[in-house]
C-alpha cells in the first residue's frame, strides 16, 4: 500500500466542564486529526497534543508542522505494508512523538480495515471490555469535589483519580477518603512538586492510594527514584515516559513501579508494544492514560487497554464525561464500570463528517 493523500483537521471541541490541572485550565479541547488515504481506504489518527506546551512540549501547531513538512514527505513513494514500517520511516525525526504517533495510528486503522479485524485484535488485545476510571480536575472547594466524585461513583467508575497540586492535596484527599473509605483512589500531580517536598508527599501514604502519578518534574527520573526510597505509595510515571527507552531507564533506576501508557506521548502504537514487552518481563502493571481524546483516540485507547499487561483501571471514561457531541460514533458508554472494546474492523468507530466540519477551525492537505 502507498499513502496517496492526507487531510489534517484542527478541531475546537467544547468540553462538558472546564478541566483544571496543576499546569492550567482547559475549556475547549483543540485536537488535530489526520485522515490518511491509501488503497482507496481512509484511516484516522488523532494527535494528542493540545493547544499549548504545558503538558508536553508539542502543540497542535508543532505537530501540524512536523507532519506536513517532515513526516508525510518521508512516506513519499514508500511501500507501507505494516504500520511498524511507518515508525521505521519516521525514525530520522527527533522528538515530535505525538506527531509521529498520529500517522502511525492512522496506518494501524488502515491495516486493520484491510485485514477486516478490529485494532485490538491486530495489536494482540485479549479483553472485550476494560475497567474505566475517571480523572477529576482541581475544584473550587471541597464540597464541589465531593459532589463530583459522588456522581462519578454513582455512575459506576471503578477508580477515581484526583488532580493535586501544592495547596490542593491532603485536605481534599482526606475528605474524599472519609466519604468513600473503600474507593480505589489515586492522585496525579502533573509534575507540580519538587524533591524538597518529599516529607509532605510522604503524608500521602495514609490514604491507601493505588499510586501517586508524576509527583516531580517531567525530566527527573533520579528524583523519582530517590523519592521512592521513602514513599510507600507506588509511584506511577506519566510525563517522564516519552519513549520505550525512557521506560527502560525508569524501571532500571527504580523511578516508578507503574507506568501510565499514552500511545501519543511515547511515539505510537509500536512503542506501546515495546513498553508492554518491557513491563511484562518485569511484572510491572500498566494502564492506559487519557488526553481528553475524541472518539477516535478513545477507540485507540480501548484497544491498547485490551492488551494483557494493562491490568489497572484506565483513564478511559465514557464519551459524555468530556463531550456532549463527539465527532466519532457511536459514543463510548459506561456499562457496569467498563468500556467496551470496539469489535468492528479498524478503529470500529465512524467519523461523523457533518460534526467534524462543524468543529473544524482549520484544514490542510498533502498528496504524494
Ligand atoms: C494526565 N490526563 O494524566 C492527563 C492530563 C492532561 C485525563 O488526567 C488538554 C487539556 C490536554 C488537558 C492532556 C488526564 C490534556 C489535558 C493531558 C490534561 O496527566
Ligand atoms: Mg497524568
Amino acid at each position: 500500500m502507498k499513502i496517496d493523500r492526507a487531510a489534517l483537521y484542527l478541531l475546537a471541541m467544547p468540553l462538558v466542564a472546564p478541566f483544571r490541572t496543576s499546569f492550567g485550565e482547559e475549556r475547549v479541547r483543540h485536537a488535530l486529526l489526520v485522515a490518511l488515504e491509501g488503497d482507496g481506504r481512509i484511516g484516522w489518527g488523532e494527535c494528542v497534543a493540545s493547544s499549548g506546551p504545558w503538558y508536553s512540549g508539542e502543540t497542535v501547531n508543532t505537530a501540524r508542522h512536523a507532519l506536513l513538512d517532515f513526516a508525510l514527505p518521508l512516506l513519499r513513494g514508500k511501500e507501507v505494508n505494516h504500520p511498524q514500517e511507518i515508525a521505521r520511516l519516521l525514525a530520522p525525526i527527533r522528538g515530535h512523538p505525538m506527531a509521529k504517533a498520529t500517522l502511525e495510528g492512522a496506518a494501524w486503522d488502515l491495516v486493520a480495515q484491510r485485514e477486516g479485524k478490529p485494532l485490538a485484535a491486530v495489536l494482540g488485545g485479549t479483553r472485550d471490555r476494560v475497567p474505566a476510571g475517571v480523572s477529576v480536575g482541581i475544584q473550587e472547594d471541597i464540597p464541589t469535589l465531593l459532589a463530583r466524585v459522588g456522581n462519578y461513583v454513582a455512575e459506576g467508575y471503578r477508580r477515581v483519580k484526583l488532580k493535586i497540586e501544592p495547596g490542593w492535596d491532603l485536605e481534599p484527599l482526606a475528605a474524599v477518603r472519609e466519604r468513600f473509605p473503600d474507593l480505589p483512589l489515586s492522585v496525579d500531580a502533573n509534575a507540580a512538586y519538587t524533591p524538597s517536598d518529599a516529607s509532605h508527599l510522604n503524608q500521602l501514604d495514609r490514604f491507601g492510594l493505588l499510586m501517586v502519578e508524576q509527583p516531580l518534574r517531567h525530566d527527573d527520573l533520579v528524583g523519582h527514584a530517590r523519592l521512592a526510597e521513602t514513599l510507600n505509595t507506588p509511584i506511577c510515571l506519566d510525563e517522564s515516559i516519552t519513549s520505550p527507552h525512557r521506560a527502560w531507564e525508569a524501571l532500571e533506576l527504580g523511578a516508578c513501579r507503574i507506568i501510565n501508557v499514552k500511545q501519543g506521548r511515547i511515539g505510537g502504537l509500536s512503542a506501546v508494544l515495546e513498553v508492554h514487552r518491557l513491563a511484562q518481563e518485569r511484572g510491572v502493571p500498566l494502564w492506559c492514560g487519557g488526553m481528553l481524546e475524541t472518539g477516535i483516540g478513545r477507540a485507540v485507547n480501548a484497544a491498547v487497554a485490551s492488551l494483557p499487561g494493562f491490568t489497572l483501571p484506565h483513564d478511559i471514561s465514557a464519551t459524555d464525561r468530556y463531550y456532549h457531541e463527539d465527532i466519532a460514533l457511536p459514543p463510548f458508554l459506561l456499562e457496569d464500570g467498563h468500556i467496551r472494546v470496539p469489535t468492528r474492523p479498524g478503529l470500529g468507530v465512524e467519523v461523523d463528517l457533518v460534526r467534524l466540519h462543524r468543529f473544524a477551525v482549520g484544514m490542510w492537505t498533502w498528496h504524494r
